[in-house]
Order: C-alpha cells, then structure tokens, then sequence
C-alpha cells in the first residue's frame, strides 16, 4: 500500500526539514523553469491570494487555501493526529515566499472530516480556524476563493490549476523556496480508478488530474487547485510525482458529503 507512506514521508520531512531548512534552500539548483519543483513555472507575488503555507513548529509542512477572513481548507492527512493541538500550528499568508514575508497566523481550532480514513485516504480535507479577519490583508496580496456548489460535476480534460512550495520531483525532494504553480487536466473518473486499481482506485469523494511531466507532489498537499477561479480540490496524494503511469489525487470539494460539512462549519 503506497498511500500511507505519503503521510509517514511528510512527517519524515518536517522533522528532516527542521534541521536542514535553511542548508537544503542554499543546496537548491540556480533557478531554472525546468528543473524546480515538478516543472510549472513560479507564481508572481498576489497571482495566488488564496494559498496558505501550513507550518507545524513553524516548519512548512503542507499547503492550504483561504475561504473567508477565519478560514481556511487544507488536506486531513496534514494535521492527522494533531487535531487536538491546534496551536502547533500557523498559516503563512499573504506572501509567494514559503519561509519569509506576508504575516504568520496561528490556527485556533482544527475540524478533521469525520468520515476521513487515513487507510485508504478517503474524505482528506480539514478546516483550520483562525481568529477573526486573521486571514485578510490591506496590502491585497490576500483573498479568499470561492467553493463549487454542492454535487457540481467536473467535466473531463478540463484545466486545472495547482500550487504550492512541494517538492520539484520524486527524485530530488527538496521544497521550493518559491511558490509555483502548474496546469494539469481533470482525468475521466473511471480511467483514473483502473490506473489507480492496484493502489485502492479512487472513491467519489476523490478526483484526479495529470499532464505530461509535470504534477503536485510531496507538501504540495493540503492546497488548493482551482479551475475557472473554483476551489475544486485540495492536494491529497498520488503514486510518485509526474509519473505517466499514475494520474494525482484530489479530494473532490462538491461532494456532497464534503461541501455540506463545510456549509455547516463555515456556513459558506
Ligand atoms: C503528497 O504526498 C503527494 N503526484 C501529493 C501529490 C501527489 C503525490 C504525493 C501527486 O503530498
């Protein structure tokens, strides 16, 4: 079962991150387009108002995304066991930068999905509490994205956009000082759960988007990707990263279950 290394990997990675934080961004390569993250390109500073870095003891361990002024969205498997302890946690808002700029908030209360199961990553989303218009800014670098209404389909190969500070391939896990971003396209839902048939396939409250040589990867999770300036899913997991074989996860934010879950918390 692969998916819940992901998990395992990510706690690996904050503790590993702690202590390598600063040597691993002076390690990074000289910037190029095609060698940061799993390709995308990076963000401009207030192209993505919405994106939180979630930090747990202040190291960046998971995107997340601002629904209003108090809330804000991010993926269960990021908080799993620490939903108790919210002041471990801060957002970092308001800045394309994963380590400085922008303000750091702390979160107040943290709501796992009831139904979420860590075993087959099923119901991956979590709503983080902030203290009132924490999550706002004069400077206009931070706004909140709009969520899909209960039950709304998303369409085939459609484009979709995803972003975040997550590792730049499988096979060089580093972070990205810089937030990027990437465009990948929604796959069929039954194509994905064949592709995915050997590791559990997808559920319903999952979806899955890819496109060649590029895709989210290790702490790209809890963030957001978007189409048409909707919220549609939150990074969740995959097999790898930008694998040709292995479509990425998301969990599916108009799935009934979910987005009711959300009215009823936020009464967005
Ligand atoms: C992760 O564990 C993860 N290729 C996120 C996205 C993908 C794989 C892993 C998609 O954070």
């Amino acid at each position: 079962m692969q998916k819940p290394r992901f998990a395992i990997v990510l706690l690996l990675l904050a503790g590993i991150h702690l202590i390598l934080e600063s040597s691993f961004v002076k390690a990074a390569a000289p910037r190029k387009p095609d060698s940061r993250i799993v390709n995308g390109r990076e963000a401009a500073e207030g192209e993505f108002p919405y994106q939180l870095s979630l930090r747990r003891q202040t190291v960046h361990i998971c995107g997340a995304s601002i629904l209003a002024s108090n809330w804000a969205i991010t993926a269960a498997h990021c908080i799993d066991g620490h939903e108790r302890q919210p002041r471990e946690f801060t957002l970092r808002q308001g800045s394309i930068m994963r380590s400085t700029g922008g303000s750091v908030q702390p979160v107040k209360a943290i709501h796992k999905h009831p139904a979420y199961d860590r075993a087959d990553m099923n119901f991956d989303v979590a709503l983080l509490k902030t203290a009132d218009r924490a999550l706002s800014s004069p400077l206009g670098k931070v706004a909140p994205i709009r969520l899909p209404a209960v039950g709304e389909a998303i369409l085939d190969s459609v484009p979709a956009v995803v972003s975040g500070w997550g590792h730049m391939s499988t096979s060089n896990p580093v972070l990205s000082p810089v937030l990027k971003s990437t465009t990948v396209l929604t796959v069929n839902q039954e194509k994905c759960h064949n592709d995915l048939r050997h590791h559990g396939g997808v559920t319903e409250a999952m979806f899955c988007a890819a496109a060649r040589n590029t895709d989210a990867c290790q702490g790209d999770s809890g963030g957001p990707i978007s189409a048409q300036g909707t919220l549609i899913g939150i990074v969740s997991w995959g097999v790898g990263c930008a694998d040709p074989y292995y479509p990425g996860v998301y969990t599916r934010l108009a799935h009934p279950t979910i987005r009711r879950w959300i009215r009823l918390l936020t009464k967005l």
